[in-house]
């Protein structure tokens, strides 16, 4: 396998789909030696295969806003690798929604699921639905409408959705009632990230944050360092952002930016829990602005509009929002700061020219599909308590969080360890998921 090769026909083909390119270029650069030395993967032509999805459903939403006006939306669900069990991934509500970006997010998925040891395929699905500025009776309308389409091919044991960037817990909850409706099927386990009184898991909504920090903390420890004591800016306000700042907060790291689309709120006293349980409600306000931060807690919190989190001296950076949110010049900014570690926390956060700027300048840097997949490993321990009809205590889900990333770190140091002894996180987590699927294709014949 040639990647060149390979990526000029996917450029041919797709054209219009650059985040798609960008996360399959990455996997196959990373892969590409391992693969050769490997002819029965050739031979079988494994990244032909892998770099195409299995299928995809495309289909119309309409529903009927506050005014009673008819909106119409597109809905999809990439169904992309099922080579290590159903289909798992999130449903992304966000304007810029595209096949392509599905198709992305769906390749990321398929190599993180390996990465957990869990028995899950890869998928995402979601809309180019904006929920800024809807009300909750709109959410609920859009969500049902929704599921109208997607109950058709998804089920606990073939495909398993739950949420992404504009999906939480609400929107799960009124996509299941409407799926139950519709497949008169009861069983719990269809959709992940559920409420806790019906069949949701205890610290799944903390579980993507949680299992960040905790890989961050091996990471840094492997490297000789501690978190403790540390500065950490993190962009975003969301559900990650807000996983991340809580058990940031609880290691003695000094959080002293979060961010959003309008800009990045300062707090040089670092974040406290009367801030980060706020960061909840910004959130459920659908008004997408970090400012609210700064209105609320005026003496401890500063907003600068336009700026991005990456530009407020830190030890630690932790994308947590959207891909390609870091780039070229925010990784120099953060190298002349100081900045010694990047956990990339969203799903391919930083822009390929960033993490090599910190590469080269001995930045420590870990890719999301590594660090951020404490939260389908959650979704995965729901799926197998919802299966199973009981449910864990929140100490037990916490110790198998711990022993899934513990794992993945491993795994990114058997793979990603090189000459010199550094450890090449990238390499690592790309080359142990693909492995995994790889082989599993492999015995599975060609389908
Ligand atoms: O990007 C991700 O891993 C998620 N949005 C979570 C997916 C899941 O199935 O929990």
């Amino acid at each position: 396998m040639q990647v060149s090769q390979v990526m000029s026909t996917l450029e041919r083909k797709y054209p219009y789909e650059p985040e798609y390119l960008q996360a399959v270029r990455e996997v196959l650069e990373s892969v590409e030696d391992v693969y050769n030395e490997h002819p029965e993967f050739e031979k079988n032509k494994i990244v032909e295969r892998m770099v195409e999805p299995d299928r995809i459903l495309s289909f119309r939403v309409t529903w009927v806003d506050d005014q009673g006006r008819i909106q119409t939306n597109s809905g999809f669900r990439v169904q992309f690798n099922s080579a290590l069990g159903p289909y798992k991934g999130g449903l992304r509500f966000h304007r810029a929604v595209t096949p392509g970006m599905l198709k992305f997010l769906g390749f990321e998925q398929t190599f993180k699921n390996a990465l957990t040891t869990l028995p899950m395929g890869g998928g995402k699905g979601g809309s180019d639905f904006d929920p800024k500025g809807k009300s909750d009776a709109e959410i609920m309308r859009f969500c049902q409408a929704f599921m109208l389409e997607l109950w058709k091919i998804i089920g606990p044991d073939t495909d398993v959705p739950a949420g992404d960037v504009g999906v939480g817990a609400r929107e799960i909850g009124y996509l299941t009632g409407m799926y139950k409706k519709l497949a008169h099927e009861y069983n719990t386990g269809v959709l992940t990230g559920k409420g806790l009184t019906w069949g949701g898991s205890i610290l799944r909504p903390e579980a993507t944050g949680f299992g960040a920090l905790y890989f961050t903390r091996q990471v840094l420890a492997t490297a000789g360092r501690d978190i403790k004591g540390h500065t950490i800016a993190i962009s975003g306000f969301g559900n990650v952002a807000w996983g991340a700042a809580k058990k940031a907060v609880e290691m003695g790291a000094r959080v002293v930016a979060i961010s959003g689309p309008d800009g990045v709120c300062e707090i040089p006293g670092g974040i406290d829990k009367e801030m980060i349980d706020y960061m909840l409600v910004m959130r459920a306000s659908n008004r997408d602005q970090v400012s609210m931060m700064a209105d609320r807690f005026p003496d401890r919190a500063r907003f600068t509009p336009g700026r991005k989190a990456w530009s407020v001296k830190c030890d630690i950076a932790l994308p947590c929002a959207f891909q390609n949110e870091l780039e070229e010049a925010d990784a120099r900014e953060l190298i002349a700061n100081g900045t010694f570690c990047c956990c990339e926390v969203s799903n391919m956060g930083c822009r390929p020219d960033a993490i090599k700027a910190f590469q080269e300048a001995g930045v420590i840097f870990a890719p999301g599909k590594a660090v951020n997949a404490g939260g389908v490993a959650t979704s995965g321990l729901e799926m197998t308590q919802n299966a199973s009809h009981i449910s864990w205590t929140g100490a037990e889900v916490d110790a198998k969080l711990h022993q899934i990333m513990s794992s993945i770190h491993e795994q990114c140091v058997k793979y990603g360890t090189q000459a010199d002894g550094k450890i090449d996180y990238v390499k690592g987590a790309n080359i142990a998921g693909f492995m995994k699927v790889a082989t599993a294709m492999l015995e599975q014949g060609v389908i």
